[in-house]
């Protein structure tokens, strides 16, 4: 193989500052997705353009039961507005497609998350397959609009449809031994062009939280956003929410759960482990070895606001942590 240059996360954060600052404007963003119709105050079907917020089928194809509208959880409200979705729906990190945000929605096709099956094994009594469509019938789903906050400090805030861990962790009946939850990523390199190039990274992306992360109330697999089921470029079609931890730990196209007793590796912290922790909480009062995680810019204004201790979720998880 040809020497590739390591591409470090985010290592041109610098120059990202720049074109985000001029790019993420939200003429830019109309102009640079073609989206006429949002600038003249014509709203897009989900599932139907060739845009940021519809890149896929019509969703019927993807899902029997179609994800959403679902009821929104009112226990969960924000103390800033929602992120419009062509914002949030162009601007992800997904490196399985591309280290560019700006791209990946555009490349995320070669996804296929119909049909797909996840599977639930480890310490538990029953584990077992579940295809995404009985989990879509029969779990519990809900809406929250959470804060989301990347480790790069930019922020949004968004509407998600989905449904507890616990749901589904009860399903399967954890044993006594089952202290962390390791979850990965699809293997299926035909679809992720990004894993193929970048060989590099220890694919499958893979994470972890420990059993009373992920069976706190706030942490969710998410199978939809704005109202529909997830878009390829969110990590369709289902993918982890957590929302007072950092975007890294927030797993995207999960398809194997398992119930372990160690501690397990996790994808950016055995990449560069002084810079991304396995905890990946926000926090505020602790820097990242390159910056400050003080404030954040908010997507895509770029105001700075202040960084809330565990993202402003503290109520909810600070007892985990002693
Ligand atoms: N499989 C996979 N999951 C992933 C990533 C990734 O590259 N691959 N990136 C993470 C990072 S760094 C962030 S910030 C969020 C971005 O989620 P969003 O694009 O839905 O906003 O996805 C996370 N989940
Ligand atoms: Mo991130």
């Amino acid at each position: 193989m040809t020497q590739v240059p390591r591409r470090r996360p985010w290592q041109l954060r610098d120059n990202e500052l720049t074109d985000e600052k001029d790019w993420l404007h939200r003429r830019q963003i109309i102009r640079a997705l073609g989206l006429g119709s949002i600038a003249a105050g014509v709203g897009i079907l989900p599932g139907c353009g060739a845009d940021a917020t519809g890149t896929q089928s019509p969703l019927q194809e993807r899902y029997a039961h179609e994800v959403g509208p679902a009821h929104r959880n009112a226990a969960y409200t924000l103390d800033r507005p929602l992120t419009e979705e062509v914002v949030a729906a162009s601007y992800n990190n997904f490196y399985e497609f591309s280290t560019d945000k700006a791209e990946v929605w555009r490349i995320a096709h070669t996804l296929e998350p119909r049909p797909w099956a996840v599977e639930v094994t480890g310490a538990c009594q029953r584990p077992g397959t579940f295809d995404m469509d009985d989990l879509i019938r029969t779990m519990p789903l809900e809406e929250r609009t959470y804060r989301f906050r990347c480790v790069e400090a930019w922020s949004m805030a968004v509407p998600w449809i989905g449904f507890p861990i616990k749901a589904l962790l009860d399903r399967v009946e954890p044993t006594g031994s089952a202290k962390y939850v390791r979850m990965v990523t699809r293997d299926a390199p035909r679809m992720f062009p990004g894993v193929v190039r970048q060989s590099w990274y220890p694919w499958p992306y893979h994470e972890g939280l420990t059993m009373a992360e992920a069976m706190n109330e706030l942490a969710l697999f998410a199978v939809g956003i704005y109202g529909h089921a997830l878009p390829n470029q969110h990590g369709a079609p289902i993918r982890l929410v957590v929302p007072w931890k950092y975007g890294y730990k927030n797993i995207k196209s999960i398809a194997k759960i398992e119930l372990v007793e160690e501690r397990p590796p996790t994808f950016w912290n055995e990449e560069v482990p002084e810079e991304y922790d396995f905890l990946g909480n926000v926090r505020p009062d602790i820097p990242h070895a390159r910056w400050s995680q003080a404030t954040e810019r908010v997507i895509p204004s770029g105001e700075r606001i202040p960084t809330l201790m565990y993202n402003g979720y503290a109520d909810q998880v600070a007892a985990l942590y002693g």
